[in-house]
């Protein structure tokens, strides 16, 4: 059956770009142009007209062959006006057939991982970079995409160790090559450098999820007052009330092109009520969550209340606020936090917007602290973080076992060690995954 989509975004634009993929596509494509496409790869100028013979467009036809196409199969792009009423005609022109169906999400990339266009681990790069919606997102899109080679270099290499270590449960140590299990030994143990190296950074999921950024803090210290101001719109609501916040504000921001996700959070005190309480709870989970704390303090109070002390941490950014107020003293406050280890402290008024810019620029150089990190390849999906974990730990276990000289045992462990890494690849039982990967895409991709 051919699939079709519309392949740009709905509305009106420029030109649109409608793509059906299948076996009997180019027919279908040479029934609208009314003659025989025989020319692939081409642009080509072509009236488009529906089964009736009625005009729809004039518009450019491009044709990709079986095996050259993004599918794998004949694929057609039709580059048309952009308005809703061309774009609508083709697509009810296209529904109309009985040969051609509406393509689901995703499809046109499951196609192509199905024809072996594409690996599971470049499809799910590919969904990355459609989504991305910063430039660090995409360039760590394109960074993952590229790094799928390693993936296969490695389990190529833990292959050819299996087939000589289950060589050596069949022969004598005599008719070995000397030195192979050293050999072995030592080309297992890079991998396994390597892929905890990759293990280790948890960046990869800051840049795809997001930078996590919880402002907490006493109650009416100004919390929701700062998600207002960075955010530049009325976000949270701001009251003299204490305890005006209760749920979770989550708002998507972006620091230096850097995907950030702020949560303005519930006052933190001992609260009675109810509501309040579980609003308390929630703002202790997403400081425990967050990457960054901004902790809110009123700098016209003496003491920072001791349930607050607790949370600070190093990475905990102080912020004094109030500075416009003649009770203001930070200098005890200072004082008390002598003993505490923490990121930096500005004193701000957010309500003057006095040390604002400062408290921002301090923020930008922190986000941007990924960048120094992200140099090398990224995990950015816990399906494939998971899955390298596991092949770590089989590896390890591969050295220890080898060396107690239980080879066969060992020859398992590489056995389900390159299992792990074909699983992100999508060379064996990603069934009943591939679901849930492709329905990230929108139709038409
Ligand atoms: N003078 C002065 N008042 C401020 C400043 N920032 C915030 N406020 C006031 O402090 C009060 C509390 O502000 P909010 O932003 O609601 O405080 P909050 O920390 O979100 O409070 P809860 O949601 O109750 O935890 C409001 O009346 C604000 O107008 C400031 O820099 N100077
Ligand atoms: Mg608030």
């Amino acid at each position: 059956m051919n699939f079709y989509a519309l392949s740009t975004p709905p509305g009106v634009s420029g030109i649109a770009v409608i793509r059906i993929s299948g076996k009997g596509a180019l027919q279908i494509a040479n029934q609208i142009t009314r003659k025989i496409i025989d020319q692939p790869r081409y642009a080509l100028l072509q009236p488009f007209y529906d089964q009736e013979g009625e005009l729809i467009d004039n518009g450019i036809l491009i044709w990709y062959p079986e095996g050259q196409s993004y599918t794998g199969d004949n694929l057609i792009e039709f580059h048309t006006h952009g308005s809703t009423a061309v774009i609508n005609k083709l697509l009810s022109d296209l529904e109309a057939r009985q040969d051609c169906r509406l393509a689901q999400p995703g499809e046109f990339t499951k196609t192509a991982y199905q024809n072996n266009r594409i690996n599971l681990y470049e499809a799910e790069s590919i969904a990355d970079l459609i989504q991305a919606e910063t430039e660090a997102q995409r360039i760590q899109a394109l960074r993952l995409k590229n790094s799928s080679p390693k993936f296969l270099k490695w389990r190529e290499t833990i292959l050819d160790v299996l087939s000589n270590t289950e060589a050596s449960i069949d022969f004598s140590e005599e008719d070995l090559p000397t030195g192979i299990n050293q050999d072995n030994e030592k080309k297992i143990k890079l991998i396994v450098s390597d892929i905890d190296e990759m293990l280790d950074e948890s960046m990869g999921e800051i840049i795809r999820d997001g930078y996590k950024i919880a402002i907490i803090g006493p109650p009416n210290a100004g919390k929701s007052s700062f998600l207002n101001l960075l955010v530049k719109r009325q976000a949270a609501i701001v009251s003299s009330v204490k305890g005006t916040t209760r749920d979770i504000i989550e708002v998507k921001y972006n620091i230096n092109n850097y995907p950030v996700v702020l949560t303005d959070t519930a006052g933190i005190r001992n609260a009675k009520n109810k509501i309040e309480k579980t609003g308390v709870e929630l703002a202790l989970n997403a400081s425990k969550e967050a990457n960054l704390d901004i902790l809110i303090l009123d700098g016209t109070e003496k003491k920072i209340p001791k349930n607050i002390q607790k949370l600070i941490s190093d990475k905990t950014v102080i912020v004094l606020n109030k500075k416009d107020k003649k009770s203001f003293n930070s200098k005890k406050i200072i004082k008390e936090l002598k003993d505490y280890k923490f990121k930096d402290l500005i004193e701000v008024s957010i309500q003057d917007k006095t040390g604002i810019n400062k408290l921002n620029s301090k923020l930008k150089k922190i986000v941007s602290e990924i960048d120094s990190i992200q140099s090398t390849t990224l995990i950015s999906r816990a399906r494939h973080r998971a899955l390298l974990k596991k092949c770590s730990n089989r590896l390890h276990d591969f050295l220890k076992i080898i060396k107690r000289n239980e080879v066969e045992k060992a020859a398992e462990e590489l056995r389900l060690a390159s299992n792990n890494l074909g699983h992100i690849v999508g060379f064996i039982g990603v069934e009943e995954i591939l679901g849930r990967i492709f329905e990230d895409f929108c139709i038409g991709k």
